[in-house]
Formats: C-alpha cells, structure tokens, sequence
C-alpha cells in the first residue's frame, strides 16, 4: 500500500512538471537573402524588423542563432514552416531543434 501511494505521488509530480523546451535554431548558409530569413523571422517568429535584422547579422557571422523556444510540437511545426517556406522559394535555409534543458 505504501508503495502504491508513493508511486500515485510520483506520477502526479511528473504531471506537474512543465514540460521540456526546445530551441528552434537557424544555420546561416552562403545562399538565402538576408532579406528572406528576417521575413521569416517577422513571420513566423513575431520579431520586430530591428530585431529580426540583428539576429540575421548574427546568424551571419556566428554560424548559427535561436529564433525563439517552445514545446516539442511547436518547434516542430516552426522548423518545419522554416524548410517548406524556404525550399518553396528556392531557398537552401536550414533549421534545427534542440534541447533547452
Ligand atoms: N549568409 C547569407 C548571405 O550572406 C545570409 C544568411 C543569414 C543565410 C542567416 C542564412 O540563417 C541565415 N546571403
């Protein structure tokens, strides 16, 4: 019985727990305009046009930048936003999740 109701305890903490976050990252590549990754960054992200032109120049000399952190299917869905818009211009813009903690 005491087992029982430590187990019932466990699983209620676990229900309690918010859930995990994931990054949603852009990669900078030689060949998207500037201009299409800070449109995509107004769009499907809701930056502002300063900051959506920051992120780019960093993304541009970094490597790599976050557009913004959500739950799993979120983030999914976001990247995946990411990929069709891009690949339906013709653009070979790249996106990846990763564990916030
Ligand atoms: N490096 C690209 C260029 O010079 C711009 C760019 C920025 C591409 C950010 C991808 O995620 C990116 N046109």
């Amino acid at each position: 019985m005491a087992i029982e109701i430590q187990h019932q305890r466990e699983a209620v903490t676990e229900r309690l727990k918010p859930p995990p976050l994931f990054k949603v990252i852009l990669l900078n590549d030689d060949y998207t305009p500037m201009d299409f990754v800070a449109n995509i960054l107004m769009q499907l992200f809701h930056k502002g046009c300063e900051e959506a032109e920051k992120i780019v120049l960093q993304i541009h000399q970094n490597g790599q930048g976050i557009c913004g952190v959500y739950v799993h299917d979120i983030a999914e869905t976001k990247q995946y936003q990411v990929m069709s818009t891009s690949r339906e211009q013709g653009h070979p813009l790249k996106c990846i999740i990763e564990t916030d903690r």
